[in-house]
């Protein structure tokens, strides 16, 4: 028989939002190591509505949570919405619905979704990050920040779309081209607020080593700061007869050590000195190669595997060690935003030098004793100085300290570090996004709003449209845009601009942990309560930039003494990516699903009859694999859908979708429920039992331990595959003891919890399982079952030892032979002979 899940999900899903069954709580009586926060990252509301990706993770979280309840633990498990952002405004622009409208709209459908698949959230904490109860925070933590010194204006290159007239995001760029009209994008230079995320580079680094996270997200973290330590070196800049002109031009390199090796430099394209550098006979040359550069973009340029260009500038710089004059070329290999914009080149030993100075034909000087012939190719490994006068014969490390010492003594040198990290272009030239509350006053310049003044709401529009200007449509609202100055009362001007979609997400955590206080972003009590986050669960696509800004806005509200946790989220787990399954041809290309035809296990075109290869693919509109969430939930229940998901494989992996799968653990449901309409003994499960029913107590104990350990690790699948050899075993039982039942419940609850609440009345209990006690049973009964087996010498009782009932006769006999008493009457004596009766005694005979 089928269970009833239509009818018992609902009925559940309304009794825990009745009862508010999952409501967090801040009892002070539980101390700090029994409170336990756990985070899901919260959803964009898309109008595609729930992907199956998304149940994964917050399944796992919901299990995890459930399972923490049972175990004594006050758990803050909350839910909310990502709801800023440019699909909505983009609609908006489209058909000249408010996104508002869009968003909220969106949000009813994710919540439905949401509130289907049954998990534990604490609903009265929702949070949407587009209303002004929310947002009024965000804008007052920018505000922090602006007082902190860590947002300032800067003139800096954006995305920009010719065509359509605007600045883009990141994100609406593909491949160098927009994403809504497919016109090349290029870049323009606009006045940008930017928020000073560099000053906390090292802090970054450093504190991720207390942190219980993936190694690789910790990795990608740091690579993406990048810190470089070495150092700034001052070069003298000569004329084209070596003379000096008083300028100098300062690289920096992380290989001082190689100077001697330096024979020539570079400066990018967009250098400063550029112009005093260029000699007329070079002009026309260098502008055009300038023109040129503007025109690709960083990655185009730093290519590895592009042919170098570049043009000597005319001019000459001094090599400090050497006296040497060297040229001085511009090329789009250097990077204006990195180090000085400027390098020495030491071609024997960089793989880019290398190249450059074959090509334009400048000389190539060995500095580090080298295995292949640097006039061949490039020595990148570490060598024995050579060629360096007073560094020859030092290694790496000492070159580079003494190196330091020659420069530092002669002030023309010091150590430097740098990062790749470069700090945080924070407005966008767009509507629906947080207002960034600042006033431009003539007279005494950018003025913050006052906090007593917050939320600056953000003002409804005629025309989403993007100005063209590079300004947001909120330029367009003069009454609006123009105010008082906060600080003279003059007339002033609004900032325009917009916060990123990041900004909600920097610290929609700590809002939920008092999310309707009108006098602070959140109690400090409260959050001292729950903070840190103590699992935060998400889509590895976040691995760096919302957990970097996140950490970043954390740790300047640490500084700011609001928040008591240096980190926001002491442990991160990355959900594997749900995958699909598509069918290849021959010739590798892909077909979609409704175009095969299954026979027999093997898969054929429906066009030409071609055998397909069944593969593993992203889930995609064009190859029609696209898994419907709410589909899956409504034919198989929500129960089935979540325990398929963890069944799929370990959390962290990657793994296909297959409905097959599905189907397998809803018949496993109607399996529990087929079982549960059978009587349910009295019997104590403590106390001695028949052999079939003791076997069945072992199973049982050994899925207590299993679950119990494996939902703790968060292995999800192997807790439900134990769970599957006890329901089988138990099936082969006409009736079941009734406290072995009660235990199997409230294990499988957390991971079907509709289904566990049904049992759990069924079994004649009046109020919900969610804290219930966990089910504990004595390891005891794990072990296999043992027997007392007598030794008998020449048929007297001489000794007895313990072993497993079904023990072999050759390992009954060695063990026979070890006990004292069989040593004792046997010494001086002769055994004639053993004859072992398995599973009953030893008989030893002697003379
Ligand atoms: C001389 C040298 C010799 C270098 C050698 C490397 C190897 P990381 O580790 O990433 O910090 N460099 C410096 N500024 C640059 C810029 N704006 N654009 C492109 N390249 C730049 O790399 C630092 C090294 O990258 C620096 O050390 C410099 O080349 C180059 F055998 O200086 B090196
Ligand atoms: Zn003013």
């Amino acid at each position: 028989m089928a269970y009833p899940f239509q009818n018992i999900e609902p009925k559940w899903q309304k009794y825990w939002a009745d009862n508010k069954t999952f409501r967090a709580v801040e009892d002070e009586s539980v101390p700090k190591e029994k409170r336990r926060y756990i985070l899901d990252m919260f959803p964009y509301p898309s109008g595609a509505g729930l992907h199956v990706g998304h149940p994964e993770g917050y399944t796992a979280t919901d299990i995890y949570s459930r399972f923490l309840r049972m175990n004594g633990y006050n758990v803050l498990h909350p839910m909310g919405y990502d709801a800023f952002g440019l699909p909505a405004e983009n609609y908006a622009i489209k058909t000249g619905t408010h996104p508002a409208e869009t968003t909220f709209k969106n949000i009813a459908h994710f919540t439905e979704q949401i509130k289907a698949l049954g998990f534990s959230y604490d609903w009265d904490r929702e949070i949407k990050t587009c209303t002004p109860d929310y947002y009024k925070w965000t804008q007052w933590i920018f505000l922090q920040l602006y007082k902190k010194g860590l947002a300032y204006e800067a003139e800096t290159p954006i995305n920009w779309c010719p065509s359509c007239m605007t600045g883009l995001a990141n994100e609406e760029v593909k491949e160098g081209h927009c994403d809504r009209c497919g016109a090349q994008v290029t870049h323009k230079v606009i006045r940008q607020w930017i928020l000073k995320i560099t000053a906390y580079a090292d802090r970054l680094i450093e504190d991720l080593d207390g942190l219980d996270w993936p190694e690789s997200v910790k990795a990608m973290q740091r690579n993406w700061i990048g810190r470089s330590e070495g150092a700034e070196v001052d070069f003298a800049i000569a004329d084209k007869d070596g003379k000096a002109t008083g300028d100098k031009l300062t690289v920096y390199t992380t290989r001082c050590d190689t100077l001697f090796g330096a024979t020539y430099m570079v400066v990018s394209p967009e250098h400063p000195l550029i112009e005093k550098l260029t000699t007329a006979e070079q002009k026309a040359a260098v502008e055009k190669y300038r023109e040129d550069a503007a025109k690709k973009s960083d990655l185009e340029r730093t290519d590895l595997a592009k042919t170098k260009t570049g043009v000597f500038s005319g001019s000459y710089a001094i090599n400090p060690v050497n006296g040497k004059a060297i040229p001085i070329w511009v090329a789009d290999y250097v990077l204006i935003s990195y180090g000085t914009g400027a390098i020495m080149a030491v071609p024997a030993h960089d793989t880019r030098d290398w190249e450059f100075a074959k090509k334009f034909n400048l000389p190539i000087i060995e500095v580090l004793k080298s295995e292949v012939d640097v006039q061949k190719e490039a020595w990148t490994a570490d060598g024995i100085h050579v060629n360096s006068e007073f560094l020859d014969g030092l290694n790496k490390k000492d070159a580079i300290a003494k190196m330091l010492e020659f420069l530092e003594e002669r002030k023309i040198g010091k150590k430097a570090v740098n990062y790749k990290l470069r700090d945080w272009v924070f407005s966008r030239q767009r509507y629906w996004g947080e207002p960034i509350p600042l006033v431009h006053c003539p007279c005494c310049g950018t003025v913050p709003v006052p906090e007593e003044q917050l939320p600056l709401e953000l003002p409804a529009v005629k025309s989403y449209q993007p100005t063209g200007t590079g300004e947001s449509p909120l330029a367009g609202i003069e009454s609006w845009v123009n105010c008082k100055c906060p600080k003279c009362g003059g007339d002033a001007r609004r900032e325009t601009n917009t916060m990123p979609q990041w900004a909600g997400s920097c610290w929609y955590y700590l809002r939920y942990i008092d999310p309707s206080n009108e006098l602070s972003f959140c109690d400090s009590k409260k959050e001292s309560y729950w903070m840190p986050v103590d699992l935060y669960v998400g889509g590895a696509e976040h691995a760096v930039l919302h957990l970097l800004y996140a950490r970043f806005w954390h740790k300047v509200l640490y500084d700011c003494g609001v928040v008591s946790t240096k980190e926001p989220f002491q442990r991160l787990i990355n959900q594997g990516m749900i995958t699909s399954f598509a069918y290849q041809r021959k010739t590798k290309s892909l077909v979609a699903v409704d175009a095969v035809t299954e026979k027999d296990g093997k898969f054929f075109a429906n066009d030409d009859g071609e055998e397909l290869e069944r593969v593993v693919a992203k889930m995609s509109k064009s190859l029609k694999n696209v898994v419907n969430p709410d589909e899956m939930i409504k034919t198989y229940g929500a129960d089935s859908v979540r325990m398929y998901e963890m069944f799929m494989g370990p959390l962290t992996v990657s793994k296909p979708w297959n409905t097959q799968g599905l189907i397998g653990v809803n018949r496993f449901l109607d399996k529990i429920w087929n079982l549960s309409e059978r009587p349910m003994s009295d019997i104590d499960i403590t106390g001695k039992l028949d052999k079939d029913l003791a076997s069945l107590r072992k199973t049982y104990a050994k899925t207590v331990k299993k679950v119990t350990e494996d939902t703790a690790n968060l292995d999800f699948n192997v807790a439900i595959s134990q769970m599957m050899i006890f329901i089988n075993e138990a099936s082969k039982f006409d009736s079941i003891p009734k406290a072995m039942w009660e235990g199997f419940v409230l294990l499988l609850s957390p991971y079907a919890p509709h289904l566990g609440e049904e049992l759990w009345q069924k079994l004649g209990h009046d109020t919900s399982l969610a804290y219930e006690k966990y089910p504990v049973f004595s390891e005891d009964y794990c072990k296999d079952d043992t027997k007392e087996f007598p030794v008998m010498i020449n048929g007297k009782l001489r000794a007895k030892f313990e072993a497993a009932a079904d023990t072999d006769s050759a390992t009954l006999e060695a063990m026979a032979k070890e006990t004292d008493g069989f040593k004792k009457f046997t010494d001086g004596k002769t055994v004639a002979k053993i004859i072992v009766v398995p599973g009953k005694l030893v008989n030893v005979v002697v003379k």
